[in-house]
């Protein structure tokens, strides 16, 4: 059986997918979204109680590909969420859940071979020997703006135009074509921070008051777990100023609750978490994440 304290290969990922689909049928299904640029399938899982036109979480891992602890603790969480925890069951009475775990899978399977510390996607730049596009400075909120850039070889490159890279355009259609997001989670690491919008200006977004709140709140419970201490703010004041990012494109269209996690570690280990650290990781993030997720519930 699978084992979440270690870290997977892709294939191992998408096997552990299927399983679960089988595992709980009448609850998770298997979405594919779309193609990614070397044309590997871009995979959701949809957990779903049935009805239609639901409102629905969005979550994703592995954006930047060398982020590995945020694919594992994607792993773990979509299994806490399939088993049914009754921690979950209030949300998925009346909400789904899509929840892509390798949403860079070109970029994951280049660390995998070549590059363990790939961030990018791997598309081929015209003109440049440089590959990929930064694909979290490739949406339409800022885009082009400050904290990204426009050199090819830049590990910041925000691409030709705003949503050039298919897996960004996956998302950013899917969003749209649901029209009911209510709450998007976008998981990155390290650095342990949780931010809401904006990253691409220094304005405080107009639900600055309750977006602080609810992150003070996660912050608490994540800390309650395991002792682990995050900031929190808005990214431009947690992390710095950057452009084209996902949840400033998902506040931005409508999506109310949009947050970004960086999580372990603050820089011991880096980008390069140990396995043994995924667990605890997944576990701490745990309430966090079911704070935002009930309190989306809780306003509609
Ligand atoms: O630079 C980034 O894209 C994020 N940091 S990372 O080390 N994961 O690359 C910070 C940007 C702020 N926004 C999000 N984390 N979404
Ligand atoms: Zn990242």
């Amino acid at each position: 059986t699978f084992d979440f304290a270690s870290y997977h290969t892709i294939e191992e990922i998408y096997e552990w997918m299927d399983e679960l689909v089988a595992a709980y049928p009448s609850l998770v299904s298997k979405l594919e979204i779309g193609q990614s640029y070397e044309k590997r399938p871009l995979y959701v899982l949809k957990f779903s109680t049935g009805g239609s036109g639901r409102p629905a979480i969005w979550l994703d891992t592995g954006i930047h590909s060398r982020e590995w602890i945020t694919q594992a603790t994607g792993v773990w969480t979509a299994n806490k969420v399939g088993a049914g925890d009754a921690s979950v069951t209030a949300i998925l009475d009346s909400m789904d859940i899509f929840f892509e775990i390798v949403t860079n899978p070109d970029g994951f399977a280049y660390t995998q071979s070549t590059n363990r510390l790939w961030r990018k996607t791997r598309s081929i730049n015209a003109g440049s020997i440089c590959v990929g596009v930064d694909p979290n400075r490739n949406w339409d909120a800022g885009f082009g703006g400050a904290g990204s850039s426009s050199n090819p070889c830049a590990q910041t490159y925000h691409g030709p135009y705003a949503h050039s890279e298919s897996e960004v355009k996956a998302i950013a259609d899917f969003i749209l074509l649901h029209g009911n997001v209510k709450a998007a989670v976008s998981i990155h690491s390290y650095s342990q921070m949780l931010m809401f919008p904006y990253g691409y200006k220094t304005e405080a977004a107009p639900d600055y008051e309750e977006l602080n709140e609810l992150a003070a709140k996660a912050v608490q419970d994540l800390a309650a777990v395991y002792g682990t201490r995050y900031t929190y703010g808005s990214i431009v004041d947690t992390i710095y100023e950057a452009a084209g990012t996902t949840v400033d494109w998902a506040y931005d269209n409508g999506v109310k609750y949009s947050y970004t996690f960086e999580l372990r570690d603050t820089g011991r280990y880096g980008f390069l978490l140990p396995a043994s650290q995924i667990v605890p990781t997944a576990q701490e993030t745990w309430p966090a994440l079911l704070d935002i997720l009930l309190h989306a519930l809780e306003h509609p």
